[in-house]
């Protein structure tokens, strides 16, 4: 393991790494366009910035991005088999970050990585922590506030976390770094709380989390909900996950998909995806949902619509993609076939109940991130990436062109938030979502890459449709 102010998994990996950073700078007309219009500005000159998001070409391609705008960036993955080794190789050898990521990390080197990516060697009038940070389901958030709440109670009456009052293993590990940060520096998470900024936040589950700290008054900064700007959820959720489903499936098990049964729990931006993939292979293709419109959305494409029970024992590939836990149940993989594929690609690995499972069976490793968890009675279900999102655990999540879309979505969140620092426009403790015209012009950096001709609005049309000529063109009530 590579050591420094980084730690990756091998970095003679790095050259492999720089040549698909520079194939993948090709395919974001979105960041390039964004380092051309703002580089010289620097507009992120003096913002220390941690991103948690899985570590990928894509997102050296983001970090890169970050620190041409003037960023000092320091970074790890949200997800212990997302990191794509010869990506984390290059962003480290080239000093574009300090980067803290490996495929196939233990929980307890998860939080640790974490903790490294928030923890500047370099401390300032500030701390030792970061002005802004990315999140893409929520972690590094959760860390921030945790580590207050600790300091706070700690302070208030002596009391310590006590990582034996919780059953969750990675809370536990929470809990015990901070009781470490207690004892090394006291105020650590109080002087980040202090310092901080904002986030601007990823994806749909991590905004969940925002939405919901929002709510009950404890979310203690500002937040930028990058998940639902139109160009990011539409695009990476629907048709990032349309491409890397079935890559995915394919690399896990190279199963043929044609003629073959699957089942797509929720039918929202990634279940759409998901299930059009599905179809487009060639399965007869079924979706579990529990909200009326969307289950009427899949009827209207031709999708059944069943409770999971009535197909559990017929289907040959499972995805979960709700957001939501204990979709599928032990005892529901009890029932299935024999060498059904299980897999999830929703943010966390709560939707299969793989602590069950592990209990009821015998795990047979098939190869990395494919396991086979044989029953007493001999048959056995094929999980993939242990639960986790299977299209970044066992492939390489989306390509570059649809992560373009999200990741300048990501830019110019944190260029507003920086920008706006000493302003009132946002609010701590408000989650926000960028304006439309940011989301059109988001739009209209990836048109040329696909040879499209936009049509002009005369002057009388777009007083006709009461519009501006040159946009927003929709009403922030519109549905895409
Ligand atoms: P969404 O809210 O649009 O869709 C989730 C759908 O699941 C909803 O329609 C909801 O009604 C349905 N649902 C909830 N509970 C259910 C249940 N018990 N049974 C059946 N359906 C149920 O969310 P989304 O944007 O599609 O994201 C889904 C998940 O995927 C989130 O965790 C998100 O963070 C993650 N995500 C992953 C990737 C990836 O590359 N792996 C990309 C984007 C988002
Ligand atoms: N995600 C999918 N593919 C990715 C890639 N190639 N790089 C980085 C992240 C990637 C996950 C995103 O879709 C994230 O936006 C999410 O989970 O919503």
């Amino acid at each position: 393991m590579a050591e420094g102010d980084y730690r990756v998994a091998d970095i003679s990996l790095a050259d492999f790494g720089r040549r698909e950073i520079e194939l993948a700078e090709y395919e974001m007309p979105g960041l390039m366009k964004t380092v051309e219009e703002f580089g010289k500005d620097k507009p992120l000159a003096g913002a220390r910035i941690a991103g948690s998001l899985h570590m990928t070409i894509q997102t050296a391609v983001l970090i890169e991005t970050l620190k041409k705008l003037g960023g000092d960036i320091r970074w790890c993955s949200c997800n212990i088999f997302s990191t794509q080794d010869h990506a984390a190789a290059a962003i480290a050898r080239d000093g574009s970050a300090a980067v803290f990521a490996w495929k196939g990390e233990t929980l307890e080197e998860y939080w640790e990585c974490t903790m490294n990516a928030i923890t500047w060697t370099t401390p300032d009038e500030g701390g030792d922590g970061p002005d802004m940070i990315i999140d893409d389901g929520g972690d590094m958030t959760l860390l921030i506030h945790e580590g207050k709440k600790a300091e706070d109670l700690f302070e208030k009456d002596g009391t310590v976390p006590d990582p034996a009052s919780t059953d969750n293993a990675e809370f536990k590990l929470v809990l015990t770094m901070i009781c470490r940060t207690l004892k090394t520096d006291p105020k650590k998470w109080n002087k980040i709380a202090d310092r901080f900024i904002g986030v601007s936040e990823e994806t749909t589950t991590g905004v969940h989390r925002l939405y919901q700290m929002q709510e009950s008054n404890s979310l203690l900064f500002r937040a930028i909900n990058v998940n639902d700007s139109v160009t990011k959820s539409k695009f990476d959720n629907l048709y990032g996950c349309k491409h890397s489903l079935p890559d995915a499936l394919c690399r896990a098990t190279d199963v043929m998909l044609a003629g073959k049964k699957a089942l797509i729990c929720g039918y929202g931006d990634v279940g759409k995806g998901c299930a059009f993939a599905m179809k487009a292979a060639g399965c007869i293709t079924y979706v579990t949902e529990i909200d009326p419109i969307c289950a009427l959305q899949a009827s209207m494409e031709g999708f059944p619509v069943v409770k999971f029970e009535t197909v559990q024992s017929v289907v040959d590939i499972i995805v979960t993609t709700t957001g939501n836990k204990d979709i599928i149940r032990v005892e529901h993989m009890a029932a299935m076939k024999n060498n059904a594929i299980v897999s999830n690609i929703g943010h966390f690995d709560n939707e299969i109940q793989m602590e069950q499972l592990e209990a009821a069976t015998t795990r047979f490793n098939i190869k990395p991130q494919v396991d086979k968890y044989v029953f007493p009675d001999g048959h056995g279900v094929i999980v993939l990436a242990e639960g986790r999102l299977m299209n970044l655990g066992c492939a390489t999540g989306h390509p570059s062109f649809v992560m373009s879309n999200s990741f300048t979505n990501q830019t110019l969140a944190q260029i507003e938030l920086w920008k706006e620092r000493k302003t009132e426009k946002y609010q701590k403790g408000q989650v926000y979502v960028l304006p439309k015209v940011l989301d059109e012009r988001v739009a209209s950096y990836h048109l040329g890459a696909l040879g499209v001709e936009l049509t002009e609005l005369t002057d009388d049309q777009a007083g006709y449709i009461s519009v501006p000529k040159v946009g927003p063109f929709k009403p922030d009530t519109y549905r895409y």
